[in-house]
């Protein structure tokens, strides 16, 4: 016996990797209902070989569905999950809409799959950059206890969404060809060539300063991790990059954990995979990463500044770790 899934924003970034990734894993669909905007109503997709037709998002969307993988905004969660748990259709929501709801899961599966089984019909994604952050703090925190973390991220442009992809492409072949002033609708700044530290490009930053991104890998971490006895802050830049989030990641534990013993107890943890051998010049690409299952840790070194501190580089790919493959293994749980 299927499950009939559908497929909220499948036209997008995260949506077209979201079929990709429950054709690769043979996640067993009956029905698949592709859902987006008015905009993509009447064109298809492609799943299994088989054109299927776009349907536009209504409150209607969801009857006969069991399960919805939404990813069009917090917007679209916030008025239409709604109508998915109506028609006892659980979702899992990639946005970050429910995500510090008390009653709602934030899961990675590798880190609290046993939180999925305690949902009201929905299981919130969290955020790409949280999600390989996690994968990582989780089994060192277990170990020896975390004190405090310090995050940079180099963030790809495909977290912004396929127009945000197309302008970084465009801009550059602007840039490239001398042509002169170049007209962008989705960055506030020339974004090939340079580093942004905004991330989302279009929001206010709060009154503290921080952005939005940074708030929700604070506050998401925490809540995963069910503890808040640890400090943590962090720096989101958005790199022009296409695919792959980067991350620079310091660590100051409470028990001495050396950097061998950060190296043998992560590559026995689930999901993560190291490259770390200087010699070779061998660490995580971006590049590397993209279209990978896997999160990739390198650059593991002692902080000789603390008596007790990790330094390490993590990198995975946003669309997939961070977004469409970690919404599906969720799924997965559920069925
Ligand atoms: P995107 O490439 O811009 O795609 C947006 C998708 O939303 C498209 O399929 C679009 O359909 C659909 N959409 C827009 N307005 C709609 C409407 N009124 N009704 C129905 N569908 C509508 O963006 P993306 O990068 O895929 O990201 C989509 C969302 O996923 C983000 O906004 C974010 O909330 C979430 N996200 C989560 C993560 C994560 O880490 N968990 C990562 C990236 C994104 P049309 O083609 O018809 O316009
Ligand atoms: C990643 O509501 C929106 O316009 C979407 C903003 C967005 C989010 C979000 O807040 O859901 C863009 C890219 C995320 C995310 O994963 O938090």
């Amino acid at each position: 016996m299927g499950v009939n899934v559908a497929v909220v924003g499948v036209t997008g970034a995260v949506g077209t990797e979201m079929l990709r990734v429950l054709e690769r894993r043979d996640f067993p669909v009956d029905e698949l209902r592709p859902l987006a905007s008015s905009r993509s109503a009447g064109k298809n997709i492609i799943f299994r070989g088989k054109e299927v037709l776009i349907q536009e998002l209504t409150a209607d969307s969801f009857e006969g569905m069991n399960i919805g993988l939404f990813s069009a905004g917090g917007g679209i969660s916030r008025k239409f999950v709604p109508y998915a748990i109506e028609a006892n259709c659980v979702v899992v929501d990639n946005t970050s809409a429910f995500r510090m709801d008390k009653d709602v899961p934030l899961v990675i599966p590798e880190v609290n799959a046993n939180r999925i089984a305690e949902h009201k019909g929905i299981i919130a994604n969290p955020n790409c950059s949280t999600i390989q952050l996690v994968l990582v703090l989780k089994p060192i925190h277990d170990a020896v206890k975390i004190k405090r973390v310090v995050v940079s991220t180099y963030q790809a442009v495909s977290g912004a969404g396929l127009k945000a992809l197309e302008e970084l492409k465009k801009e550059s072949q602007h840039i490239l060809s001398d042509k002169g002033e170049f007209n962008r609708n989705i960055f506030p700044h020339q974004m090939a060539f340079n580093v942004l530290p905004q991330i989302p490009q279009s929001d206010a930053f709060l009154p503290n300063g921080y952005t939005d991104e940074e708030m929700k890998m604070i506050n998401e971490t925490r809540k995963i991790l069910e503890d808040s006895s640890f400090s943590i802050t962090t720096t989101t830049v958005r790199v022009p990059v296409f695919r792959g989030h980067s991350e620079s990641v310091n660590i100051e534990t409470r028990e001495k954990l050396s950097a061998d013993q950060a190296r043998d107890l992560l590559s026995k943890a689930e999901g993560i995979v190291i490259l770390d051998d200087p010699s070779r010049q061998l660490y995580p690409l971006a590049t590397d990463a993209a279209g990978k299952d896997g999160t990739f840790v390198g650059r593991i070194r002692e902080d000789e500044s603390v008596e007790n501190g990790l330094n390490m580089w993590i990198v995975s790919d946003n669309l997939l770790k961070g977004a469409a493959l970690n919404a599906v293994q969720i799924a997965e749980k559920l069925i």
